[in-house]
């Protein structure tokens, strides 16, 4: 361990000269936020200093370096996880009690930066922190919005969006690089001029933006390497204040030229739904990726010249998603039209260079750009990328059956689009899917045409989570505890948290366990009555759903369990009930109505279940609001039930089901996404399996059997009951009920199958929490989920990536 503080008296020395030099101030008289900051900069100073080492190392013995290009960084607060992995965390929080702080009070002042939306931003940060870890050279490229997502509010049962202003403070881990700031165009014409007999092709008359890069430090576990974060901020390339309209009194024209600048980077997902979101989503993509691929040709060729056919070697670029598609693209353009390199070898380094995860099947998910739209905007990327598509075209094997739908699937222009999951896999020589069943289905389905050409591109890349942030940081008590009985191995390697099987036939230690979970529950108990207002107890058990709002995850079906549990109480006020909380929490897109619907619905029904002293000794449903990495820190520490109830086939693996997991939570759930590979792991008789699989679900849907009234009519007094009730007044209180749900599952034919699913759904959980009385075996249970649980470390995730696909 590369310990930044030797001892306590050399942190608080450090400490106290921070504290004062950066306020100005005696340290009695400086508040928590100035404590914080300086705190923050001590930390952010220490790891620089460890960058540099990391740096001199790379450079030295030539290693390779990766380059995790993604839109989405959700990369939580960092001090007390950098605190961790340092190995101070202890010596600080001791030596700031003694000086009469609170380290966990300074923590609260950090901002929480939402630069992603879920799972896809977060597995991207679990992967920088694993690539520290592992003493990889791995570098994050992503966009620095000034905006976080939103901030999600409940305003009489529904989502409220309102701004996520998280840079209001500054940012105390950035370092702003304007030496290293790239100019980009957008617009104008190419113009080709011939040169010793070959053309070459520049654009001319562009709009130009700066995009100016912040530089954040990613700490890995062991002190050892220091990695760094890039994010790109976009700005006007000269500042063109517009004196006489300020002068006029038109203060909005004045900056107009910087507002249009500073548009492309203000928010993540700017709303699609017209065409000036969509033009401005497809500059911020365009941003990041050219002026990434900048600074990592900067970077090369500093070390190697100008020697690109060594790029492969010493370079990886990895494209998370298809939002980095044009990496391949405008790589080749650099190095056919700036380096005047021939295609085919420019194309022979692209393509051993990029490759790409796909993270859904969903096709709204995998993007396309009309191609009026795309090629005015960037017109010799477009060029390329019909080049690129020509030559594949000219090169497709048209001697076997069925040629010519194989070419149409995996075209990249087709329909005056340009398909941008098609271009992702033609640049990349590696193509992963993100669980076994995901990729299966990549082969079987989505991609099947490019699997049969090229087998030899797809693998699987199981998802991963990082223990320290989700085990260490997130669950103190229980990582106490685990560290008692197999020491810290755990945090370097998760595999050896297999060691706790041993204890799972000691009471004691199964005691332990529960009084821990308990712990976390009054913490868990104690944010909601702070932050909702709301008591939920304890002692019932914690029934836990958190996740994006999406259709195919399903929430719709779970708070129909708890509508069917409340009427079924209601009715009979015998009827046993284990005491639940049922918890959610979650942000729907700001332009998803069936998503906004499905949190009123659950929201509504919270307001009369809570509200109802006939069952509020047995349940409780309470929504979170904004949903982030801080307070899902306290969330996944305090479930029992862990709901991973997608539509079978639709989840690509899901994490928080692992981050769950390795928390002590029972998955219920579906065979779906990484589901499947948590059940081989720790057994079906330690999870909940129900529902249809993934291919009864293709069967039903291939079908086209209309099922949903059927299903209505044959149980009037449950699924149909609670079916009625989205459009009667027992849930509509608040602010109305629920046509638009009903018609979705009605008229729409369920298309998540949430009926089909129902009753073997509330069976299962039924079954599940009756078994919650025989608390030692539950403990039991849950350390069995822990002691598994090493596998779905992001750590095992990343060294599958650099061996198999990086080569690094
Ligand atoms: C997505 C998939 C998840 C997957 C995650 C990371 C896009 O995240 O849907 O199944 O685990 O990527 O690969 P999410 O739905 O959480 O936004």
């Amino acid at each position: 361990m590369n310990r930044i503080f030797e001892s306590k008296e050399e942190f608080k020395e450090l400490y106290l000269s921070s504290v004062t030099s950066l306020s100005g101030k005696p340290f009695e008289m400086t508040s928590d936020f100035d404590r914080f900051q300086a705190l923050v900069k001590l930390v952010a100073s220490k790891a620089r200093s460890v960058q540099t080492e990391t740096e001199k190392r790379v450079h030295d013995t030539g290693q390779k370096r990766v380059y995790y290009f993604s839109i989405e960084f959700l990369i939580g607060r960092l001090l007390d996880n950098y605190l961790i992995n340092f190995g101070v965390r202890d010596l600080v929080a001791e030596a700031l009690k003694e000086m009469g702080s609170n380290l966990e009070t300074l923590e609260e002042y950090e901002p929480d930066p939402a630069l992603g939306n879920g799972g896809l931003g977060r597995l991207a940060a679990c992967f920088l922190d694993s690539m520290a870890h592992e003493g990889i050279a791995g570098y994050g490229n992503g966009m620095r919005y000034r905006y976080g997502l939103f901030k999600q509010e409940i305003v009489n049962g529904a989502q409220h969006e309102t701004t996520d202003d998280w840079l209001v403070h500054g940012y105390p881990w950035e370092v702003r690089r304007q030496d290293k700031a790239v100019r980009i165009g957008f617009g104008g014409h190419v113009v080709g001029t011939e040169e010793n007999g070959r053309m070459r092709y520049h654009t001319e008359g562009t709009d130009d933006v700066l995009a100016v890069p912040y530089d954040i430090p990613v700490v890995g576990y062991g002190g050892n390497t220091v990695n760094k974060l890039r994010v790109w901020s976009a700005e006007p390339v000269e500042e063109e204040f517009d004196l006489d309209a300020f002068n006029a009194g038109d203060y909005a024209k004045a900056q107009a030229h910087r507002a249009e600048a500073e548009a492309i980077s203000a928010i993540l997902y700017p709303n699609d739904a017209g065409e000036h979101g969509r033009l401005l989503r497809l500059k911020q993509e365009y941003l990041f990726v050219a002026a990434g691929i900048n600074s990592v040709l900067d970077t090369f060729r500093k070390e190697h010249g100008s020697d690109w056919k060594l790029l492969p070697q010493y370079v990886a670029i990895h494209t998370n998603d298809t939002h980095p598609a044009m990496c391949g693209p405008e790589l080749m353009r650099v190095l056919v039209d700036e380096e005047n390199l021939e295609w085919d070898e420019a194309w022979d380094i692209t393509t051993k260079t990029i490759s790409y995860t796909n993270h859904t099947i969903l096709p709204e998910a995998l993007e396309k750009w009309p191609i009026s739209t795309f090629s005015k905007l960037l017109p010799r990327v477009y060029q390329i990328i019909d080049e690129i598509s020509r030559r594949y075209n000219a090169a497709f094997d048209r001697s076997q059956d069925g040629w010519q739908d194989r070419l149409r699937q995996t075209a990249i222009l087709w329909d005056g689009e340009v398909r941008m999951a098609n271009l992702s896999v033609i640049c990349s020589h590696s193509v992963n899917g993100v669980a076994k069943l995901h990729t299966d289905i990549l082969e079987r389905e989505t991609l099947k045409d490019f699997y049969a050409l090229t087998p030899q591109k797809f693998n699987n890349k199981t998802n991963g989570i990082s223990p320290r942030r989700f085990l260490a940081e997130a669950n103190p008590s229980y990582a106490k505890l685990i560290t008692e009985a197999i020491g810290t191995g755990w945090l370097d390697d998760a595999a050896e948290l297999s060691k706790l099987e041993a204890f799972e036939g000691d009471p004691a230690f199964l005691e332990r366990v529960g009084a821990s979970k308990h712990e976390n529950k009054v913490r868990l108990a104690n944010y909601v009555r702070r932050e909702c207002g709301l008591a939920i107890d304890p002692n019932s058990i914690f029934d836990v759903q958190v996740k994006r709002f999406h259709a195919y995850k399903r929430q719709l079906l779970n708070i129909f369990k708890v509508m069917d549990i409340y009427n079924r109480r209601i009715a009979d006020p015998n009827f046993r009930v284990a005491p639940t909380t049922f918890i959610f929490s979650g942000k729907a897109a700001s332009s998803y109505t069936f998503a906004k619907e499905t949190i009123r619905l659950i929201n509504s029904v919270a307001n009369v279940v809570n509200n109802d002293p006939r069952v509020n000794e047995v349940m409780k449903v309470c929504f979170i609001p904004n949903f982030r990495v801080s307070n899902a820190q306290l969330i996944y520490p305090a479930a029992e039930i862990s709901e991973q109830i997608s539509t079978a086939g639709m989840e690509a693996s899901g994490t928080s089901n692992m981050k769950l997991m390795m928390n002590g939570a029972i998955t219920l759930g579906t065979m779906d996404g990484a589901n499947i590979e948590i059940v081989n792991l720790a057994g079906a008789e330690n999870e909940k399996i129900f529902g249809l699989t993934a291919p009864e679900v293709d069967e039903l849907r291939a079908s086209g059997m209309h099922f949903a009234w059927d299903m209505y009519n044959a149980d009037p007094d449950r699924l149909g009951r609670v079916i009625d009730e989205l459009t009667d007044d027992t849930f509509a209180a608040l602010s109305g009920n629920f046509e638009s749900i009903y018609n979705e599952l009605m008229n729409g034919n369920d298309h998540d199958l949430v009926m089909k699913d129902f009753a073997s759904y509330v069976q299962a959980w039924e079954e599940l929490t009756q078994g919650y009385s025989d608390r030692m075996d539950w403990n039991r249970r849950a350390l069995h989920n822990t002691a598994c649980s090493g596998w779905f470390s992001s750590d095992r995730t990343i060294r599958e990536y650099r061996d198999e696909i990086w080569g690094a």
